[in-house]
């Protein structure tokens, strides 16, 4: 069976967690403590993935693939998570590029910063910072879906997948999302898709 190296809390992993599920596969989890570095190890980094990282989807003849996007790329082409259309496709992987380079690095981070690490941590001189960057990036994807109801043409796909996983839940990293009244319109389109599964299961608490 499918395993997918994992994180509750990490919304990369969840990005590959919720296309899964929409897509009805079937797959196994096993859980790592990142904060405490257990991608870091030496089993880890020389079987699963040598850049210490979860998520990591390991088929069945033992091929291993990191990075969330590469990851619903590989599970969305020819399904209806990825569209036909040659300029569509091109608009996908941007709004892929756009989540790494100026969305989760931001919007993650803020998150990370102040659901699980102490509270006098010395990153949480970050914040400010995440959020005017973390602002940006929200406001791009306001303007999209302002008039426009997924991120890509008219329908639901992996660029809406990757950019739901810690839009959604901003809050948690001191994002005031009432400032985006079609990103919230756009969270509840996506919870009422077929297979839709939240992040943190019902009854989950960190160990
Ligand atoms: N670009 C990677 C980022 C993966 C990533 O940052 N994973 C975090 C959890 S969200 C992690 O494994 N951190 C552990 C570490 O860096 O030691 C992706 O999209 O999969």
């Amino acid at each position: 069976m499918l395993v997918l190296h994992d994180n509750t809390e990490s919304g990369n992993a969840y990005k590959v967690r919720l296309l899964l599920s929409q897509l009805g596969l079937d797959f196994k989890t096993i859980q790592y403590n990142v904060v405490e570095g257990e991608t870091r190890s030496t089993a880890f980094l020389s079987a699963i993935n040598d850049n210490g990282r979860i998520p990591v989807v390991e088929f069945e003849d033992g091929r291993c693939l990191a990075e969330s996007n590469a990851i619903l790329y590989y599970f969305a082409r020819d399904t209806a998570f990825f569209p036909d259309d040659k300029w569509q496709q091109a608009e996908v992987m941007k709004w892929l590029f756009f989540e790494q380079y100026s969305h989760e690095p931001f919007v993650a981070v803020a998150k990370y910063i102040l659901t699980m690490l102490p509270d006098d941590s010395p990153r949480r001189a970050e914040i400010p910072l995440l959020h005017t960057k973390g602002y940006d990036a929200l406001a791009v994807m306001e303007n999209r879906l302002k008039d426009h109801n997924f991120l890509v043409g008219d329908g639901y796909s992996i660029a809406d997948i990757a950019l739901f996983a810690y839009s959604h839940n901003a809050e948690m990293g001191d994002f005031d999302l009432s400032r985006f009244p079609a990103i919230l319109r756009w969270i509840e389109r996506i919870k009422a898709t077929p297979g839709y599964i939240v992040m943190y299961p019902e009854g989950w608490t960190r160990e």
